[in-house]
């Protein structure tokens, strides 16, 4: 085990490496630890994150008025609290479920059969940035009633935005390029959502244009916000779980023919994806008022950082963390995309992810999909695998082989 003395940093090369080295030294030696250079404080214990997460009065989220909103380009859901929060919450989530979440997977579905096939004869691709990426930009697009022909133009946008919200320390060169790239979006968003309120489709954009809870609607500035939120938060993690899926059962191939025996299966790989390489790490709060976690007083006004990784890796929550089992009886699988999950993937408490159940019809359409289509899938000989972001994270590729397939998809 790494030892975590005063030289440990999770700013070091080491770390971002390989943080899962660390992890079981961090809840054990340094449950709480200091950051010199960014002068926050870091939780790893499951118990302890989900104290901050849910002790809401406690720990806020108004770290966010310099950590998101310089680029969502106004208020996001996360910032909100009260009957305002409750509102406009409840007009997101109905944006992601019921009948709106069903065209969602007509479009998730129509993407996938689009991106894969000139990839099928070949018999080889990186299924991170052949597949992944676009994929999950188009989707997110789709679903926003965004048109695709803009898509490279809005990525570079939307990557100087989670560029921003991801980093732990950013250069002020950095930071001006982050805020041009939101700029931009925003100034490219506005006309659309103008359009959308005149005239209003099925959309996400014309869903919280013209949603109402309580007599509480959004307003364009909500609305630009919303949009920007959602592209980042749909398009940073798809490419890095679909990959994580498919390497670890392609690393466990008796748990790979299970899934492929059984795809109801599917669920349960996805859940136990998500707690054991969850691609959103770090997760930020802010304290309001003096406070002691694991022997460590924290002092009102410090930025702390849950470790998500870290947590879902607690042998104090789960048995044999550090194994991959889609059969964990401790993962509780039916529950892991509510706000019951044991894993804190979605983080937990009044925040919770909301885009939770679309992720899940998201990463198991398009598994269920390539499943049939990639046989005998196996890593590209010669490949090494590497991973990199400390914030959110994943494989920075992912080549494959697989048996090559003759004819066309035909299930679009
Ligand atoms: C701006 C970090 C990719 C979210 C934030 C409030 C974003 C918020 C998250 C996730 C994932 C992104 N935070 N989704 O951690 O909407």
């Amino acid at each position: 085990m790494p030892v975590i003395d005063s030289r440990f940093s999770v700013l070091s090369e080491d770390f971002a490496n390989d943080p899962y080295r660390f992890f079981a030294a961090l809840r054990e030696y340094a449950p709480v630890h200091h950051e010199p250079a960014i002068d926050s404080y870091f939780v790893s214990r499951y118990q302890d994150v989900k104290q901050v997460l849910t002790e809401h009065e406690l720990f806020s989220t108004e770290m966010l008025t310099v950590r998101a909103e310089p680029v969502m380009r106004g208020r996001v859901l996360a910032q909100m609290t009260g009957a305002e929060h409750t509102a406009k919450r409840k007009i997101v989530v109905r944006a992601f479920t019921g009948p709106a979440l069903r065209d969602q997977i007509h479009a998730i579905r129509a993407n996938a059969a689009e991106l894969i096939e000139p990839f099928l004869s070949r018999g080889r691709l990186d299924l991170v940035n052949d597949f992944g990426k676009p994929f999950g930009v188009h989707v997110t697009l789709d679903v926003l009633g965004l048109d695709k022909e803009d898509w490279q133009q809005i990525a570079v946008w939307h990557g100087g935005v989670a560029e921003f919200i991801t980093s732990v320390v950013l250069t002020p060169e950095r930071r001006r390029h982050c805020l041009d790239c939101a700029e931009q979006l925003e100034a490219y968003l506005v006309p659309v959502i103008e359009q959308r309120r005149r005239n209003p489709g099925h959309d996400l954009i014309s869903r919280l244009c013209t949603a109402e809870f309580d007599g509480i609607a959004m307003s364009n500035r909500d609305v630009t916000a919303l949009i920007i939120n959602v592209l980042v938060a749909a398009t940073e993690p798809a490419d890095k779980t679909l990959a994580l899926l498919f390497k670890h059962l392609v690393d466990h191939p008796e748990q790979m023919e299970q899934v492929r025996r059984d795809p109801d299966l599917l669920t349960a790989a996805i859940a136990e994806t998500l707690r054991y390489t969850p691609p959103v790490q770090l997760i930020p709060r802010q304290v309001e008022k003096d406070v002691t976690v694991a022997g460590t007083t924290i002092a009102a006004g410090a930025v702390v950082f849950c470790m998500i990784g870290a947590a879902n890796r607690d042998p104090d929550a789960f048995d044999a963390p550090d194994t991959f089992d889609i059969h964990r009886p401790d993962l509780g699988t039916a529950r892991s995309f509510t706000a019951a999950a044991q894993h804190l993937a979605f983080g937990t408490g009044l925040h919770q992810c909301v885009g939770a159940a679309f992720a899940r019809a998201e990463i198991e359409t398009v598994a269920a999909m390539l499943l049939p289509l990639l046989d005998q899938v196996r890593h590209a000989p010669g490949s090494r695998y590497r991973e990199t972001g400390l914030y959110t994270r994943g494989p920075a590729a992912l080549p494959l082989e697989f048996t090559p397939v003759t004819g066309g998809v035909g299930c679009a």
